[in-house]
C-alpha cells in the first residue's frame, strides 16, 4: 500500500494553538514540537504538522499547500474559501455578536439603521444586516474594534465575543448574535473527494472521530449493595453493552459504566439512593466503533 504523509496546517500560538496540540496528542500522534519549529514530523504517523498563522490556514488548505487545517468556523463563513469542513472538533468556542456601548439606546435590530457598525467581519455582518433588511454603515478595523464606540468611529461592534470579559471592560453589551463558532477541521477540496479511497486519511478521521466522541463521555466505577444491582443497571443504561459488574464481597458488587456527561451527576444523585460507595469517575479518552 502507498503511504502518503498527510500535511496538517495549525494556529502557532493563539486561541486555538493549545487545543489543536491537545486533539492531537489525544489521537495518539507523536511529535516534539519544543520551539514550535514550522514543519513538525510526526514519528508514528504519516503526517506533518505545520505551524502558522491562523489567518494564513483557510489559503494553504484551499490551494494545496497543506491537505489539512485546523480553525475558526468564523473563517469559513467570512471568507468563504473553497475548502470542505470535515469535524467540528468542540474547542475554540466563540460568536459573532453585535454589541453596544452600555448607555447606548439601541436595543433592537430595527434601530441599527443607518449607523455605523465597526467590525474585522464584513462580509458575515454584511449578509446578517442583508438578511434582516437593515441598511447600516461597515466600518472595517483589523483589530481592536471594542474600542471604535469609545473613539466616536462607530456606534456598534460586531467581534468575536467567548467569556465577555473584553465587553465589560470596555463599557459593552451584546445585542445580538450573529452566529456561533467552533474550530473545526478542513480539507482540500481534492483531498476529501478521496476519502473513502486515502487509508491514512481514514485512519487520522477515525482517530480525531474516537477522541470527540470520548470527551461527551466518562467512566465511572462504584460499589453497590448486590440488592440494587439490577434496578441500579436500569438507571444506568449506558453506552451499549458497558456496563460491567463484579462481585467485590457477599453482599456488594463493583460496578462499571461509561455515561454521558450531562447525565452525570444526575445519575449519580440516583446511584446514592442505593447506598452506592466509592464512586470514582474518570475520563473516557477515546470510543472507537
Ligand atoms: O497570531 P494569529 O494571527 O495566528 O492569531 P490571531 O490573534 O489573529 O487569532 P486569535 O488567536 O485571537 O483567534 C484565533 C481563533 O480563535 C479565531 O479565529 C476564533 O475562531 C477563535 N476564538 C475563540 C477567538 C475568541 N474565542 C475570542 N474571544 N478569537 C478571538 N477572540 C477575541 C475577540 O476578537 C475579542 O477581542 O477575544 C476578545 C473577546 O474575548 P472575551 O473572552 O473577552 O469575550
Ligand atoms: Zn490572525
Amino acid at each position: 500500500m502507498k503511504t502518503t504523509t498527510i500535511k496538517l496546517a495549525v494556529q502557532k500560538d493563539g486561541r486555538l494553538a493549545e487545543g489543536s496540540l491537545v486533539l492531537l496528542r489525544k489521537a495518539g500522534l507523536d511529535f516534539e514540537c519544543y520551539t514550535r519549529q514550522l514543519l513538525c514530523p510526526c514519528r508514528n504517523f504519516p503526517l506533518e504538522i505545520l505551524f502558522v498563522r491562523d489567518d494564513d490556514i483557510a489559503g494553504y488548505v484551499e490551494s494545496g499547500v497543506v491537505d489539512l487545517g485546523i480553525l475558526g468556523q468564523n473563517i469559513l463563513y467570512e471568507s468563504r474559501p473553497q475548502v470542505r469542513k470535515l469535524l467540528n472538533l468542540q474547542f475554540g468556542r466563540c460568536s459573532l455578536s453585535l454589541s453596544v456601548p452600555k448607555d447606548s439606546n439601541i436595543s433592537t435590530l430595527k434601530e441599527l439603521s443607518n449607523k455605523t457598525i465597526a467590525t474585522s467581519y464584513p462580509n458575515s455582518v454584511r449578509a446578517y444586516l442583508g438578511k434582516n433588511d437593515i441598511e447600516a454603515n461597515i466600518l472595517t478595523l483589523s483589530g481592536s474594534v471594542e474600542i471604535a464606540p469609545a473613539l466616536g468611529i462607530a456606534d456598534v461592534i460586531a467581534d468575536l465575543l467567548s467569556s465577555g470579559s473584553t465587553l465589560k471592560m470596555n463599557d459593552l453589551k451584546p445585542l445580538q448574535t450573529i452566529y456561533e463558532s467552533e474550530a473545526v477541521l478542513i480539507a482540500n477540496r481534492n483531498l476529501s473527494a478521496t476519502v473513502d479511497s486515502n487509508a491514512q486519511l481514514r485512519a487520522l478521521l477515525l482517530r480525531f472521530e474516537s477522541v470527540l466522541s470520548a470527551a461527551n463521555y466518562k467512566n465511572v466505577s462504584m460499589e453497590i449493595p448486590i440488592l440494587y444491582l439490577s434496578k441500579a443497571r436500569k438507571i444506568l443504561g449506558g453506552i451499549k453493552g458497558s456496563i460491567r459488574t463484579a462481585q467485590s464481597s457477599r453482599d456488594t458488587a463493583v460496578l462499571q459504566t461509561v455515561i454521558t456527561q450531562d447525565r452525570l451527576w444526575e445519575t449519580v444523585e440516583k446511584m446514592k439512593a442505593f447506598g452506592v460507595s466509592n464512586i470514582f469517575v474518570s475520563p473516557v479518552e477515546n470510543i472507537i466503533s
